[in-house]
């Protein structure tokens, strides 16, 4: 049951790499991002350490993960997003089921519950089971229907505990910044268009996956909601010339508007049609997969908000621009971008327009900064930076809800610090401090933030 009011979710949210641990424990099998981390290395040129998320925050423990949940209650929250790891549920990717995983999630969602606290899942954050890995992952037209079968194990493993799922976090993240950048590492090359030509495949494949499960739990005579995590970004022209202009309109129809057409309109940008059909001859839409989309519109938006990015034109760069390492703006800078709340507010208000004003949650808002972000006085860790962050976030949320967007709940990334990546341990999120040799938790100055703004409620703002 909400605590708030008028039903208003408040939350924080997490990924089982980043999280878990317990990567040989219980009968995992192997993921792709255990064979990146151990045997690849990858973290090392980025993050120039060797880590792993072997060990994580080791929330696969059950005393661990209960001294969490008493924090998770201490703070108020309503829900607690987090993911499934592919490999614990079935080690080989598909068939034989791993009854201790399975075990391990109706147990987690079972604590959760008792102490008050709904679960929402996301299906997929990242980790594929290596075995899919192997046979091409992605980009395999099979992943389609690995994905449902392991959707469905999923959800009759959960039953009734679980009445809001994610079927994919951050569709662009991972497969255009994240898994060519590891390849890049691996070949020891750059990032190319060719790769990311080669991606939009990968993409589309996510795409018909989602409209295919959501397809699946409504026929199963699944009662709750099921939606997307998306990173959505307001693309803005780092000058005023036209080319940044047009190269901002290009970015968002890839960064922004792919996904978002996909799940309110049924089809993808003209951009997207014309530039990944010129990259690789291997992109194909069937006219049956627009079709499955335009049927099985999700239940809610889930909003990653982090930052604004500033684009500038470049012939050379892959699709003729550069993003994300440009930054013209004034406002202080967390590791994801600009401290830009307004771009929240507006971005809220442009899905509410453009996109029929759909049920959103904001599945993650947060923020990552420099070494010197946080200092440890008398025991407590003061972050003001990410306090005010967070509180400015939700004011802004708020704001656009009091305008009118759809706005359900709003989900803290993250609660702990933890595995970031490629980046490591090097970067925090958290607003709970976590002693990564230790594994002592202590909440930061932005948990009582956080925990102030919860108990205040969505009437705060008007
Ligand atoms: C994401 C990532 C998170 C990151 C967070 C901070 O969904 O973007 O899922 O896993 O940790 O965004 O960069």
């Amino acid at each position: 049951m909400a605590k708030d009011e008028r039903g208003f979710l408040w939350g924080a949210a997490s990924a089982a790499y980043q999280v878990e641990g317990g990567w040989q424990a219980g009968g995992k099998g192997l993921s792709n991002w255990d064979v990146w981390t151990n045997i690849d290395r990858v973290t090392e040129p980025v993050s120039g350490k060797f880590e792993t998320g072997n060990v994580a925050i080791n929330a696969y423990d059950r005393t661990q993960y209960l001294e969490d949940i008493a924090l998770m209650q201490r703070l108020g929250l309503d829900c607690y997003r987090f993911s499934l790891s592919w490999s614990r549920l079935l080690p080989d990717g598909a068939g034989r089921i791993n009854a201790t995983g399975v075990a391990h999630y109706q147990r987690f969602c079972d604590d959760l519950i008792a102490a008050g606290i709904e679960p929402i899942v996301t299906l997929f954050h990242w980790d594929l089971p290596q075995a899919l890995q192997a046979e091409g992952g992605w980009h395999d037209r099979r992943s389609v229907d690995w994905f449902r079968d392991y959707a469905r194990v999923a959800r009759e493993a959960l039953g009734d505990r679980v009445s809001k799922y994610i079927t994919f976090n951050e569709p662009f993240i991972d497969l255009f910044l994240m898994e060519p950048m590891i390849a890049a590492i691996k070949e020891g090359g750059a990032v190319t268009e060719a790769m990311l030509g080669r991606q939009g495949i990968a993409l589309h494949h996510w795409m018909v996956a989602s409209a295919a499960v959501i397809a699946d739990f409504r026929a199963a005579g699944f009662q709750g909601e099921i939606g997307l995590a998306l990173p959505l970004m307001p693309m803005l022209p780092e000058s005023g010339s036209a080319e940044d202009a047009a190269s901002a309109g290009r970015a968002d129809a890839i960064i922004n508007r792919w996904c978002l057409d996909a799940m309110f309109k049924g089809r993808y940008p003209d951009e997207v049609m014309e530039i990944f059909g010129r990259l690789d001859p291997a992109f194909r839409v069937e006219p049956a997969d627009f079709a499955l989309m335009a049927a099985n519109r999700p239940d809610f938006l889930g909003v990653n908000f982090y930052a604004p990015s500033y684009i500038r034109s470049d012939a050379a760069a892959p699709f003729g621009y550069r993003w994300f390492d440009t930054n013209p703006d004034p406002a202080p800078r967390a590791f994801n971008g600009p401290v830009r709340p307004d771009a929240l507010r507006t971005l809220l208000e442009r899905i509410r327009d453009d996109y029929g004003n759909p049920p959103i949650y904001i599945t993650e808002n947060g923020a990552g900064f420099g070494p010197n972000d946080e200092v440890m006085e008398r025991g407590q860790v003061v972050d003001p930076l990410r306090a005010d962050y967070v509180a400015r976030h939700i004011a802004a949320a708020l704001e656009a809800k009091k305008n009118g967007v759809d706005l359900r709940g709003y989900m803290v990334w993250s609660l702990f610090d933890n595995f970031e990546w490629l980046f490591g341990y090097a970067r925090r999120f958290g607003i709970v401090h976590v002693d990564f040799e230790t594994q002592k938790r202590t909440p930061k100055l932005s948990f009582e933030t956080y925990r102030a703004i919860i108990a205040r409620g969505v009437a705060q703002v008007g």
